[in-house]
């Protein structure tokens, strides 16, 4: 390779090392990291340059916490005063090799709602401030533990609700989309180092030849974004569940439905038609997928106050849906404006109430038959919600699926890579090449974290519950 690539790309390398590399704030952090309620046991966490010689001013035990072994525990009591607290095993783990990267002690005491607090407070009499939302993970970032797009993981593996979302969170906890964003960052760096070195050394700008590769290198570069970004659909539903809208006239068997799905009676149903009035959300898991499950109020013309805002509702969940099942009752006549060969590629078509005679006006109409009393066909219902779903680009054998975040922050990278690509086609110097290539590179790093901003950071970091 040319010396100056050479030496470009240990410097391209340099920009964008995170500028808080110092310790975020020497202060000592304390919060319950377990959920409030009562529990057989609860976990006070304190970390920080000050944590262990907080655990030594509250703890008695056969030795103090200042003697442990990093990564051991001991048994014994946390004392206000002369007064004893409770009983608790307390753990010390030594910077830099814990969660946080910091000094961190663990307290499990026993897990009612005023001994916790009790402990905690002592924490905080005896030298720890109250840690914010998300503070302890924060401070893991901080402190090159993880990158961004691992503590986002921290907060989907909390809130997987299925084994799929669980499996993906997994992943990308364990570093494989920040690696993928790494691999990419690499070649676009080395890119961008031959551009640099064009600009030192060309008077004349770029050759033809030249151009050619830069470009085909560029494709490449761009093609795997795209790809990155394919995955998206995936990363929506895994995290938010699809929104599966059940729709349809009055008494046609929507709650009927939900209730099936759900295995429970959730909705009431009854043989008035109008029953249901505002919209009803549930969350089930079909095959590891999440799927938010909304039943409507059936439409209907109506003079009805109360159910005219209902239908209102559902023409407004209609509009945000993934996925819409429309439920029709077969034993009855189609309705207005029933059309079976519309452009709509996420609707499912339900001939509900097929234990009844159909209506002449049903036949040759291609849709899925189902009985809500006796479940007949709700399998093939789950089989074409799943291939409905499969053509949203979900494949579940892929781990790697970005959130809305990395979205947007590949998306300003691509769009800087078709834009350097446009230059490099135009055969204009260089240096404008480079503009675009390095606004690509600093929206790479946003998603790791490599450039972060505080406002990202403040962003991300409050979605989290406090002691995590
Ligand atoms: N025979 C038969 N009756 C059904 C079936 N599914 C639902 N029903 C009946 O149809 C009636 C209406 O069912 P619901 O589930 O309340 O219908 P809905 O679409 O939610 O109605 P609204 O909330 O009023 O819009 C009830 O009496 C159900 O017992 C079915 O598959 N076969
Ligand atoms: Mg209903």
């Amino acid at each position: 390779m040319h010396r100056s690539v050479e030496r470009s790309i240990s410097e391209l390398a340099g920009v964008t090392v995170p500028s808080e590399t110092k310790a975020p704030g020497a202060d000592t952090i304390a919060a319950i990291s377990t959920p409030a309620g009562e529990g057989a046991i609860a976990m006070v966490r304190v970390s920080g340059d000050e944590a262990i010689a907080v655990a030594d001013r509250i703890f008695r035990g056969n030795e103090k916490p200042s003697e442990f072994p990093s990564h051991t525990q001991r048994l014994g009591e946390i004392v206000a005063g002369d007064r004893a607290i409770d009983q608790v095993m307390l753990a010390v783990h030594r910077a830099p090799a814990s969660y946080t990267g910091e000094d961190l002690v663990e307290i499990s005491c026993h897990g009612g709602v005023l001994v916790t607090a009790q402990v905690l407070e002592a924490c905080l009499g005896a030298g720890a401030r109250a840690a914010r939302p998300g503070e302890f993970t924060e401070r893991a970032f901080l402190n090159g533990k993880m990158d961004l797009t691992q503590a986002e993981a921290v907060i989907d593996l909390i809130r997987a609700r299925t084994d799929l979302a669980l499996r993906s969170a997994r992943e990308q906890l364990q570093g494989r989309l920040g690696e993928k964003i790494g691999t990419i960052r690499a070649e676009l760096v080395e890119l961008l180092a031959h551009v640099e070195a064009a600009i030192d050394f060309s008077e004349e700008g770029i050759a033809p030849d030249e151009g050619a590769r830069l470009r085909a290198r560029l494709d490449s570069i761009r093609e795997q974004m795209r790809a990155l970004l394919a995955t998206a659909d995936q990363g929506h539903i895994l995290r938010e569940g699809l929104r599966a809208v059940i729709y349809g006239p009055t008494n046609a068997g929507k709650s009927s439905l939900l209730n099936r799905l759900l295995g429970y009676e959730r909705a009431i149903v009854s043989a008035q038609p109008g029953t249901t009035r505002d919209t009803i959300e549930e969350v089930i898991n079909l095959r590891g997928i999440p799927i938010r499950l909304l039943d409507t109020a059936g439409l209907r013309e109506s003079a009805d106050e109360i159910e005219c805002a209902g239908i209102a509702r559902t023409e407004k969940s209609l509009a945000s849906a993934d996925l819409l099942l429309q439920v029709l009752d077969r034993s009855v006549p189609k309705p207005d404006g029933f059309s079976e060969n519309s452009t709509e590629q996420t609707r499912i078509v339900l001939l509900n109430k097929s234990d009844l005679p159909e209506h002449p006006d049903w036949r040759n109409i291609d849709a899925l038959r189902i009985c809500c009393i006796s479940e007949d066909g709700l399998r093939g219902l789950e089989d074409a919600i799943i291939a409905k779903i499969s053509e949203k680009h979900l494949r579940p054998e892929s781990g790697v699926a970005i959130n809305a975040r990395h979205r947007d922050c590949l998306r300003r990278a691509l769009t800087s890579c078709d834009l350097a690509a446009g230059t490099i086609e135009a055969a204009f110097a260089p240096e404008y090449i480079a503009v675009d290539l390095r606004a690509a590179l600093q929206a790479l790093d946003e998603i790791t974290g490599a450039a972060h901003t505080e406002e990202i950071r403040d962003a991300l970091f409050a979605q989290f519950c406090i002691g995590k």
